[in-house]
């Protein structure tokens, strides 16, 4: 007990200050997390819109809390030090348009979206930061996402605004782009985030599941459409289900901190 009691007067008294910005920056990788102020809003596609498909209706209305989320896609350069410091190693299967090591055919720089990552690599990036700073990092709910999506303004799509499908003729081509291209290359939506729709899509919680039908539990749902897709598909509530085990060059990672306010360090 006497041990206890030196060891305790021997810790100094720090006092942790509170954000005044709703921004933070996650010191171990350098990821920068935005705050989002939860509400309510019409997640899906309306009826009336021929443009949807049907897994993206109805439309109705959903409320998410408070959190915080990676302004963002966790990017090269993230990645690759998450894997230094962790000694995580993804295995080097199920690749789909990514070399044998795991990598894509195009060139990256270090600040462009890392792809070629499944649902578990992300799981795994979540729960090793949860570990480090005892916080509830998560992937998005396909929810929290749409959320962030909407709420941001995004009308898409716009080639000066994003990143998706440049074509081989030159079709939508305006965004310069033909894969991926370096985050923050483009505005960020009016919550500050950036790249949420276009570069690549985003893992998301979710089984993917057809509104009214339980979901069978084989697919994750991915978001915001990326590189390669189509302006007609750059869209807040489109949705696809993928394997999560599979790992493609158009597929990428954003994490969210789903916690009110945060007051560490
Ligand atoms: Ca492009
Ligand atoms: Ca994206």
């Amino acid at each position: 007990m006497k041990k206890l009691m030196i060891l305790l007067l021997l810790i100094p008294s720090v006092s942790l200050p509170t954000f005044s910005k709703e921004v933070w920056k996650e010191p171990k990788l350098g990821i920068r997390f935005v705050k989002v102020h939860g509400g309510c809003y019409l997640m899906g596609c309306p009826k009336d819109n021929p443009q949807c498909y049907f897994d993206e209706k109805p439309q109705r209305k959903v409320c998410v809390g408070d959190f915080w989320i990676s302004e963002t896609e966790i990017t090269v350069e993230q990645w690759k030090r998450f894997l230094k410091i962790s000694g995580y190693k993804p295995d080097q299967k199920h690749l789909w348009g990514c070399e044998f090591t795991g990598k894509p055919t195009f060139k990256q720089g270090k600040d462009h979206p890392v792809v070629c990552v499944n649902w578990y690599d992300a799981k795994a990036l979540a729960s090793w930061l949860k570990k480090q700073h005892n916080l509830p990092f998560a992937l998005p709910t396909e929810k929290e996402w749409e959320y962030v999506c909407k709420k941001g303004g995004a009308s898409g799509p716009d080639p000066n605004r994003m990143n998706y499908w440049s074509g081989f003729g030159g079709r939508s081509g305006k965004d310069r782009y033909r894969f991926t291209s370096p985050v923050k290359t483009f505005e960020p939506n009016a919550l500050g985030v950036y790249d949420v729709l276009g570069n690549v899509w985003e893992w998301t919680e979710d089984w993917y599941s057809v509104p009214g039908i339980p979901s069978p539990k084989e697919k994750k749902v991915i978001k915001g459409g990326g590189w390669e897709t189509q302006d007609k598909n750059v869209r807040c509530s489109v949705r696809r289900g993928i394997d999560p085990k599979r790992r493609y060059d158009t597929i990428g990672i954003r994490l969210i901190i789903r916690k009110n306010e945060l007051s560490v360090y």
